[in-house]
């Protein structure tokens, strides 16, 4: 369609904008002032991508301009049919939205935050002069106090080339900021050139001296896009994937390479604008990627028919991808406007990833190899970390204020008073139970049935539910939530029988504290109880002896005397009389401190014992063999 002046809408003037900037340009911050830049860009870009320009050049200059130069057609410069004393370049610079309207369907196609226009930079400017090559001729005109023509648009030479630059020195009297930050402009300028392939834009910053000058032009576009995110990793393959779709006026282009590290780099774009928070074009990408490498891994065997499909998550790990749509009505949604809500972008997506990737995928078979082993790997180790996740939430939850069901708890809430009874068995735990002074004394019994659940690894042992009981008992958590503070009991004594599997047990709680809380023990915290071995009767008086030397001796001291003993083979044969009375009672037991040295001793038994090293249990079950009360302590 030819352009005709009588096309412009005629809108409104410039004054709502100087009114309220920042509805047009988001702030009137640094943000803002850059905006200014990237509006007249954006208009430019539409020139190169309608394929009129190829060429664009942004200029600092020394007095606070910045110059935006391309070589496309030129802003039309013949009058405007209703106000025939203006031209229409003067429409399109005074006149806000007026520019949308040129060109037939379809022409403004990039867009700036709020894809305002060049008006909306004339109106924040204190002076712009724009420049014109169009139909033979060199025009001019200038602009000052924002937007207000100083004259006519005048053609000032003869001219055979086209195009337009727009020459604006920011209003400091609206934007706070004036001075351009060059790295800025660099970043964003950059991106528009990767995004659109063989558009070449020059930086120059004249300010400092000498001047710094770039120049972008990429003739891969979004494929030397994805390169250059991959730089600094190392990507798992050279190639990068890459497809271009049209679909009515809507047109998708997709380049993606995996590299060897974790990270998801997915970055989409609506009409050159990033959309950081995703939208249609993206969803529809995920869908498709996930379903088309699930689909050769299944054609190819990978995945047998018994394997769930990988995950998207997991066929994402490590990929740097870049999705570019181009569409005449995009709708900006979300908290910051940069997410795609057009929903006819999800299918049109999807649908070309789908066909164009899964060709990919079948034309480069190691490549695609790479990226089904890659995702394999990612999903081992998602249900890896989940596991270690799950146990960390296991943690917090011993952590939790409520008790055991099993504990019986003592009064008081002061530590430094209080004990905790480890118990063997259900039935010492009941007499210990009927023994106790409940104000101070908590009992918590364990089953020894646990040493023949548990007979492997530690981390098998916190799974064991009578070890949750006893670390939620202590109140101080484990691992990297271990609290010292909380501990509920100063003494924490182990009360088991004085036989092989007493011994079992004591080693494993011992080497379970060892682990788990060594300050605890570092500190003296933990017990080992002394039930007697031996009931002496002499007379009507009744003594009880801890082993047999105390037995011995206790013979020698009433020599002729009728001296009636009886062995105890566990603490279920006291009755809980005996039991507060030898063991618990706070006058009369002795109570054995554990040391560190041997709480590591018990740790080193239980590993050589249990442990996943085959040969080394072999030689200590050997060499210790005639002791079976090696354990004891
Ligand atoms: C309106 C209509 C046409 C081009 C432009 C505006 C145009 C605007 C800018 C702003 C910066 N550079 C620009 N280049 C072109 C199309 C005119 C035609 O059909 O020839």
């Amino acid at each position: 369609m030819a352009y005709a002046a009588k096309d412009i809408t005629v809108l409104k003037g410039l004054e709502p904008v100087r009114e309220r900037p920042g509805m047009y340009i988001g702030s009137t911050g640094i943000s803002g002032l850059h905006h200014l830049v990237y509006e007249v860009v954006d208009n430019s870009v539409d020139e190169a991508m309608a394929g009129h320009a190829n060429r664009i050049d942004v200029t600092l200059l020394t007095d606070g301009g910045c110059r935006v130069s391309d070589n496309g057609r030129g802003i039309p410069v013949d009058p405007h049919p209703e106000d025939p004393k203006k031209s229409a370049a003067e429409i399109v610079l005074t006149v806000l939205h007026a520019g949308g309207k040129f060109g037939g369907e379809g022409y403004k196609i990039s867009g700036g935050l709020h894809g305002v226009g060049v008006s909306v930079v004339n109106a924040l400017s204190s002076r712009l002069d724009l420049e014109i090559h169009r139909d033979g001729g060199k025009y001019e005109m200038t602009f000052q106090n924002g937007g207000k023509p100083t004259g006519s648009l005048k053609k000032v030479a003869d001219s055979k080339k086209t195009g337009t630059t727009v020459t604006f020195w920011a209003d400091g009297t609206i934007l706070e900021e004036t001075e351009f930050r060059a790295q800025t402009l660099i970043e964003r300028l950059r991106e528009m050139a990767f995004l659109n392939k063989g558009l070449e834009i020059r930086f120059r910053d004249e300010r400092p001296e000498p001047p710094l000058e770039q120049i972008f032009k990429f003739s891969g576009g979004i494929v030397d896009f994805v390169r250059h995110l991959n730089t600094t990793k190392e990507p798992i393959f050279k190639k990068v994937a890459s497809f271009e779709d049209a679909v009515g006026t809507s047109i998708v282009e997709v380049a993606m390479q995996w590299n060897t590290g974790y990270h998801e780099g997915i970055h989409s774009f609506a009409n050159n604008i990033a959309t950081t928070e995703g939208g249609m074009h993206e969803e529809g990408f995920k869908k498709a990627l996930t379903n088309a490498v699930n689909k050769y891994s299944r054609n190819k065997g990978f995945l047998k028919e018994k394997d769930v499909n990988l995950q998207g998550e997991d066929i994402r790990e490590g990929l740097t991808a870049i999705i570019s749509v181009r569409l005449t009505n995009p709708q900006f949604e979300g908290q910051t406007k940069t997410k795609l809500g057009n929903t006819e972008m999800r299918s049109l997506v999807e649908k070309s990833t789908n066909e164009r990737f899964g060709d990919w995928l079948e034309e480069n078979p190691s490549e695609a190899k790479a990226i089904v082993m890659k995702a394999t790997q990612a999903s081992r180790a998602r249900l890896a970390a989940r596991q270690a996740r799950d146990l960390t939430r296991r943690r917090s939850l011993l952590e939790s204020a409520s008790m055991p069901g099993k504990l019986a708890d003592c009064s008081s809430k002061d530590p430094s008073l209080s004990e905790l009874f480890i118990v063997e068995g259900d039935s010492a735990g009941g007499s210990a139970k009927r023994a106790r002074n409940p104000e101070f004394q908590a009992i918590l019994p364990i089953r020894g049935k646990i040493l023949n659940v548990e007979r492997s690894r530690l981390d098998k042992m916190l799974k064991n539910e009578e070890i949750q009981a006893l670390i939620t008992a202590c109140g101080t958590g484990i691992a990297e939530e271990f609290n010292k503070e909380k501990l509920r009991y100063h003494k924490i004594v182990l009360m088991s029988d004085a036989d092989v599997d007493g011994s079992h047990i004591r080693t494993l709680l011992l080497t379970f504290f060892y682990r788990q809380m060594p300050e605890v023990v570092i500190a003296g915290h933990i017990y080992i109880a002394q039930p007697p071995l031996f009931r002496a009767d002499l007379g009507k008086e009744r003594h009880y002896l801890k082993d047999q030397a105390a037995l011995s001796a206790f013979e020698e001291a009433h020599p002729g005397r009728r001296i009636e003993t009886s062995r105890f083979k566990g603490l279920g044969e006291m009755d809980w009389q005996e039991l507060g009375a030898t063991t618990m009672g706070a006058d009369t037991r002795t109570l054995l401190q554990v040391s560190v040295e041997e709480a590591a001793i018990a740790d080193e038994v239980f590993s050589t014992l249990m442990g996943e090293n085959v040969e080394a249990r072999k030689g200590f079950i050997q060499s210790n063999a005639q002791d079976v009360r090696f354990l004891d302590i």
